[in-house]
């Protein structure tokens, strides 16, 4: 079946989360998680020591499809996401990506100068990121139709950040000192790697990802006008040129702490928001209309909260959507390693619960 036949088809957990971004009705509210294969679950602990490190766990496309695939086993999710980072196409440009234990992501050669900037080049996402095209291909094969299987990018912004050798803990100032001292060489690299991650998400779609996100993590950092030169722009260049390509893939833009642009984002022409935990859905929608779907945004802390008081979180997330289509139930952030793997059952299984009564009231 391709994704039109797929789309057209009855909605069910094989096909909701794809009729939920094109605002079609559904059964119930399709839920995924971000982070859904990561620390929290014991089985991703193993299979991670097993690999010995989290690069090779990405490098290995059948170890990538075993992750993948093991949130899927315990949770009736209805979407699964590709086992990799926003940072390998850093590390395909040659910075060196490494992790150390408990602090993150490091690059052993992070953009130092302008000189580094323009040493940069286009990569060919079939050659020095084939593990990851790979990797789309295999978990096709073991997915099976049994829910679609979302492909993934770093924003532009947000991937600079990172390789001018920022880290969270700082606020990513690097990046901005670079916007602000030297704007034109700032907008080079954020050209190019726009044109990067275009043609990593069109390689991940013709290996078989059936919708696409763009994490830009770090967009929320950037004062209001900024926000607008450094990242957006970036992001609607990478929605036109993913739209311009054989049988495209529905688009979701998430930047964390960008509230204040919702609807330039849903100008770009991209089919779904991500939201985070502190903002209003019913507000977004007001505000974005019909243009986009909607997805979020429990606040990943609620996952600490006793069963009863989870539930009734997610009850007033649904509710805060309302009826009628176009909601993808996510948490605001990813899921953090300290939750009990009990609790994710506690949100997938509601949603669907809950999700039954608002999509048969619309
Ligand atoms: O030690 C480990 O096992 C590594 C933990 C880990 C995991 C499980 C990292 C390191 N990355 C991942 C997987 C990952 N990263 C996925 C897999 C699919 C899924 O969601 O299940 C995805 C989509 C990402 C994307 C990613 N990586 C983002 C964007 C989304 C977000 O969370 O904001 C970012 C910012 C990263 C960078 C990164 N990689 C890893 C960590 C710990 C971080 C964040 C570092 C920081 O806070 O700056």
């Amino acid at each position: 079946m391709n994704d039109q036949q797929l789309l057209a088809a009855p909605s069910g957990r094989h096909n909701r989360y794809l009729r939920a971004l094109a605002r079609m009705p559904v059964d119930t509210t399709p839920v995924w998680i971000m982070r859904q294969a990561g620390r929290y679950l014991p089985e991703y602990r193993a299979t991670r020591a097993q690999a010995g490190s989290f690069m090779t766990l990405c490098q290995t496309p059948e170890l990538a499809t075993e992750v993948t695939m093991q949130p899927l086993r315990r949770y009736e999710l209805d979407a699964a996401i590709l086992f990799s980072d926003i940072l390998t196409i850093p590390d395909a440009l040659g910075l060196g990506l490494h992790f150390v234990e408990g602090e993150g992501p490091r690059f052993e050669s992070p953009l130092r100068s302008v000189a580094d900037i323009d040493r940069l080049g286009r990569i060919d996402p079939e050659q020095q990121l084939r593990y990851v095209m790979d990797a789309v291909r295999m978990i096709r094969r073991e997915l099976n139709g049994l829910v679609p299987l979302i492909g993934f990018s770093g924003s532009p912004w947000t991937l600079a950040c990172y390789m001018l050798g920022g880290r969270s803990d700082s606020g990513f100032t690097e990046a901005r000192q670079l916007a602000w001292n030297e704007p034109e060489a700032m907008h080079r690299l954020l050209a190019l790697l726009a044109q990067i991650v275009v043609d990593y998400l069109a390689a991940q779609r013709a290996a078989g990802a059936q919708s696409l996100m763009i994490f830009d993590t770090w967009g929320g950092t950037l004062p209001y006008a900024d926000y607008r030169e450094y990242s957006l722009r970036y992001l609607a260049q990478i929605v036109d040129g993913l739209q311009a390509i054989d049988d495209p893939a529905p688009i979701t833009l998430f930047s964390k702490g960008a509230q204040a642009h919702l609807s330039a984002m849903a100008d770009t022409g991209c089919q779904a928001l991500g939201l985070d935990w502190t903002a209003s859905l019913k507000s977004a929608r007001a505000l974005v209309g019909d243009r986009v779907a909607l997805q979020g945004n429990l606040d990943p802390a609620a996952l600490r909260a006793n069963p009863e008081a989870l539930r009734n979180m997610v009850a007033l997330t649904l509710a805060d959507y309302g009826p009628g289509p176009g909601h993808v139930f996510n948490l605001g952030h990813g899921i953090t390693p300290d939750i009990d793997p009990a609790q994710m059952k506690v949100v997938v299984d509601s949603v669907h619960r809950f999700g039954q009564q608002t999509n048969l009231l619309a």
